[in-house]
């Protein structure tokens, strides 16, 4: 119950911010200098994921997981025009010019993700930057489908910030259903296992173990600062959740595998999907889970976490069929 109502609060909170952004999306173009948001009247003194230590008042927006606003706090993601087979943008300040100065984060000063709209096709990669403030990466959108690009940075003086914007590449559709929740996969000939289970409003610790050939892999290299580098996007919104991996590699006390452990926090009940980005052999892997976090008994009314494949639209729902829902009982 408890849950419900702080779900429910999320809910409108997401609504408010919904028709924030579409107000945006108005006015969109050339952005004039977000005319300075003060809505400091929520009282939200809400304390920050992390970093902390900051003076500004704390807007509406940090309340919400990063990657659902083109534009927040000031700093606006734009798409720069640039040949099919690249992906441009930049990222415009609170003085509308656009942002050159950030900081290192995880290695780098600039982290793109992307991921289709259904979850498939995640890709984590680097862009280089030109004086100008304009960021090139070789495109990373495989393929026909509207797109979901996260700029995960922190400007030079100011908070962390993940932006989302959508990205369509014309041509057939085909929808990837959302894989069934599991706890262990493959790639690469690697299998890799979860445990732990992520909780809505508080903090999970989530392992990865890695494994080839049935032998542990003890020899895991460091990648952007860790063993191992985790983003969950939220089924629906794709909603971008920072994890931060337990230690680092050189701390005396994490080992390079073939366990890699994280703490997420996640806002809701409901499907994620996980990816690991893990590096062996000099070569980057990404390692995809789909998890359900919270209580599989949900209140009625929500909808099924998971969407039957589509184009296999058997007319009686298959009830009860909550297969893989993570419990703690294996093993
Ligand atoms: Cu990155």
């Amino acid at each position: 119950m408890n849950t419900a109502t702080k779900l429910s609060g999320f809910a409108l909170g997401l609504a408010a911010v919904f028709g924030a952004a579409y107000g945006i999306g108005q006015v969109a173009g050339p952005v004039a200098p977000a005319a300075e948001t003060s809505h400091d009247d929520s009282g939200g003194g809400h304390a920050a994921a992390d970093g902390g230590g900051h003076a500004d008042p704390a807007g509406p927006a940090e309340h919400l997981p990063g990657g659902l606003l083109v534009s927040d706090r000031g700093y606006t993601l734009q798409r720069v025009a640039a040949p099919a087979d690249e992906f441009a943008f930049r990222v415009t300040g609170p003085d509308g010019s656009p942002v050159t100065a950030y900081d290192v984060a995880h290695d780098k000063r600039m982290h793109l993700i992307v991921a289709r709209r259904d979850l498939s096709g995640f890709r984590h990669v680097h862009p280089e930057m030109a004086p100008d403030g304009t960021w090139r990466v070789a495109s990373p959108l495989a393929g026909p489908g509207v797109w979901r690009a996260f700029a995960d940075f922190t400007p030079t003086g100011a908070e962390p910030l993940t932006l989302g914007v959508d990205v369509t590449v014309p041509g057939a559709l085909t929808e990837v259903p959302l894989p069934a929740p599991a706890t262990s996969t493959t790639v690469d000939g690697y299998t890799v296992t979860l445990a732990g289970t992520p909780q809505p409003g508080r903090t999970a610790e989530l392992t990865l173990t890695v494994s080839r050939d049935g032998a542990p892999v003890t020899d895991l290299e460091p990648y952007l600062g860790a063993y191992g580098h985790l983003v969950a996007l939220r089924q629906g919104d794709l909603a971008y959740l920072h994890v931060h991996p337990d230690g680092a590699p050189g701390d005396g006390r994490t080992r390079p595998g073939p366990e890699v452990t994280f703490f997420a926090e996640v806002p809701s009940a409901g499907a994620y999907r996980l990816y690991l980005d893990f590096k062996h052999g000099g070569t980057v892997h990404t390692a995809e889970f789909t998890v359900v976090a919270g209580n599989p008994g949900a209140p009625a009314g929500d909808p099924p976490a998971v969407p039957a494949p589509a184009g296999t639209s058997t007319p009686a729902p298959t009830a009860g069929a909550d297969h893989g829902t993570p419990g703690h009982g294996h093993d």
